[in-house]
């Protein structure tokens, strides 16, 4: 094809390093930022083919998310905001790998094997986060889609969810909303508003760690569509420290610690976000100077209990389901289905699995325990409730409900997780409820828990399977794992190679804290002993 000449080459000026391997993982490619300059120019030639095949926008994000500041990263997003359909993460691969002279072949192949009309439009939408290494990356982006004939709309600076926000409204029509940063916040703080117009109580302030990250960026353009209806207090807002560094989501949830730079008065509730913007953790710290996490699976379960009531008040039988991974917490998934009675799945870590499973509801609830999730009403589902909302015959409890779901289904990003979309349901529902965030807490008490990494020579060798919870290789692995598992009580671990960062996490739980870190640590050596462990052999906590 006469298009890939020129291809080849431009792709001079964006070279492979030679035998460097990747993989589409769980959130794209995610690697040290200055490996990535190829990766970014052929991730903007998929999104182009990808474009011309679906008649659609396709959005493309440069960030590595919680991942540290050196690292950067890419994903493509699906026409209606979700995340790449899995075949085309294939075609990623072998793309990003590809040497220079196979390049050509690579991109014919993709072209043929789809029957791709070349002579279809083809336009890419593009974000990026806030690391040193975007801008640069994301003009490697631009190149790709220029010399395949793509037109762009570079939305710079933006969260992950806002993102995604925008590939779906250009492909709705803007059905979905404006798609403009604004026409982003007036839609949330429109609905948020609304929703909490009869809240019994107005919250107290509420702590947001940013970061360090375009999340607090975007939050404060955001504040005052909010019209000072939701008092927060922005930390670790990217104007001294760091990206991720000694706070985020993930340092808070992994270390179940605060993050550093935020001043937390006894039971005050605070919140962090990821450095995307797409993950959010509640946490407080008692009089005892106790730290208490409030992760996904507590904002699930609290999201869920409120779906439910107004789920029931409105009477339209919908079905509602949780989606959660092997991460979630041993006592949410018990008092999810034993209690709520509402039906529980587990699926591979990943949103983009996460997602796919929800979709299957009138209503699905999917939450990471690390934060990162969303809540999806099909299109009946939403139907029904927005045509109850006009239906003049029904009563005014079940109009008022109606209402009230009509505004959640406006509050939430169905297209991804989103902190600040999150953080404003969260918040709307404890007003509402006239819920502390102690007694949101004491919904059920978790399981004590530990999260570990441990660095090997190549985390592939370690395979798994059922959505990640038991190892097939190396031999002997699982087997020894699961003797050490029956010495504790209430306890389950697992471990898997992560797919955005050169580690193999390991995940312990059990009846006490200590048993919880014991586990995980014997674990993490057995590890570090078959699977070809680096540096170090893991130390006691
Ligand atoms: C990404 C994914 C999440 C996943 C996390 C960790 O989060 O979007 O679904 O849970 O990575 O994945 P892994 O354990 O495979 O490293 P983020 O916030 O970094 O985009």
């Amino acid at each position: 094809m006469a298009c890939f000449e020129e291809v080849v080459k431009v792709s001079g000026k964006h070279p492979k390093p030679l035998g460097l391997v990747l993989q589409y993982g769980t959130a794209g490619f995610r690697e040290k930022a200055e490996q990535l300059d190829h990766v970014m120019f052929r991730m903007g030639l998929l999104a182009v083919l990808r474009s011309k095949l679906s008649k659609c926008s396709i959005g493309v994000v440069v960030t590595a998310s919680h991942n540290p500041e050196m690292d950067n990263g890419v994903k493509l997003v699906d026409p209606l905001g979700e995340m790449l359909a899995p075949a085309w993460e294939e075609y990623a691969t072998l793309l990003a790998n590809a040497e220079e002279q196979h390049l050509k072949t690579i991109l014919t192949n993709v072209v043929e094997k789809e029957s791709i009309n070349m002579q279809e439009a083809a336009h890419v939408i593009l974000g990026r986060d806030t690391r040193p290494s975007s801008l640069k990356l994301s003009q490697a982006v631009i190149d790709g889609i220029s010399v395949l004939g793509g037109s762009h709309q570079d939305y710079g600076l933006v969260t992950t969810p806002q993102l995604h926000y925008m590939v779906c409204c250009w492909n709705t029509q803007e059905q979905y909303g404006t798609a403009t940063v604004e026409g982003y916040y007036k839609k949330l703080s429109q609905a948020f508003i609304a929703l909490t117009a009869k809240a019994c109580c107005s919250p107290e302030q509420l702590n947001v760690d940013g970061a360090n990250g375009i999340g607090a960026l975007k939050l404060q353009e955001m504040e005052p569509y909010l019209q000072k209806k939701l008092i927060l207090k922005l930390y670790n807002n990217g104007t001294s420290g760091k990206l991720n560094h000694l706070c985020g989501a993930d340092y808070v949830k992994v270390g179940q610690k605060p993050p550093q730079g935020l001043d937390m008065k006894v039971n005050e509730r605070s919140c962090s976000f990821d450095g995307d913007g797409d993950r959010i953790v509640y946490y407080y710290a008692d009089k005892a100077g106790q730290f208490h996490l409030l992760d996904g699976d507590k904002i699930a379960t609290l999201i869920t209990t409120f779906l439910m009531e107004l789920l029931a008040k409105v009477d339209l039988d919908l079905q509602i389901a949780v989606v959660q991974t092997a991460y979630a917490n041993g006592s949410s998934t018990r008092y999810i289905e034993e209690v709520m009675k509402v039906p529980v799945h587990c699926v591979s870590t990943g949103v983009k699995h996460l997602h796919h499973k929800a979709q299957e509801f009138d209503v699905g609830v999917y939450f990471e325990a690390n934060g990162h999730g969303t809540v999806l009403f099909s299109k009946e589902a939403e139907k029904k409730i927005r045509r109850m909302v006009l239906d003049e015959k029904q009563s005014k409890e079940k109009c008022d409900a109606a209402k009230m779901l009509a505004n959640t289904i406006d509050l939430i990003n169905q297209t991804v997780g989103d902190a600040i979309s999150d953080m404003l349901i969260i918040e709307a529902i404890l007003s509402i409820k006239g819920f502390t965030v102690q007694q949101w807490n004491s919904i059920y008490t978790d399981l004590p828990n530990r999260q570990l990494k441990v660095k090997v020579v190549n985390r592939q060798v370690i395979s798994t399977v059922n959505a990640g919870r038991r190892a097939v290789t190396p031999p002997g692995l699982q087997e020894q794992l699961d003797i050490l598992v029956k010495k504790y009580k209430l306890s389950r671990a697992f471990v898997r190679p992560s797919g955005t960062e050169d580690v193999v996490r390991v995940y312990a739980e059990a009846d006490t804290q200590s048993n919880a870190d014991t586990l995980a640590h014997k674990v993490s050596c057995l590890v570090y002993e078959l699977a070809g462990g680096v540096g170090e052999k893991p130390k006691p906590l």
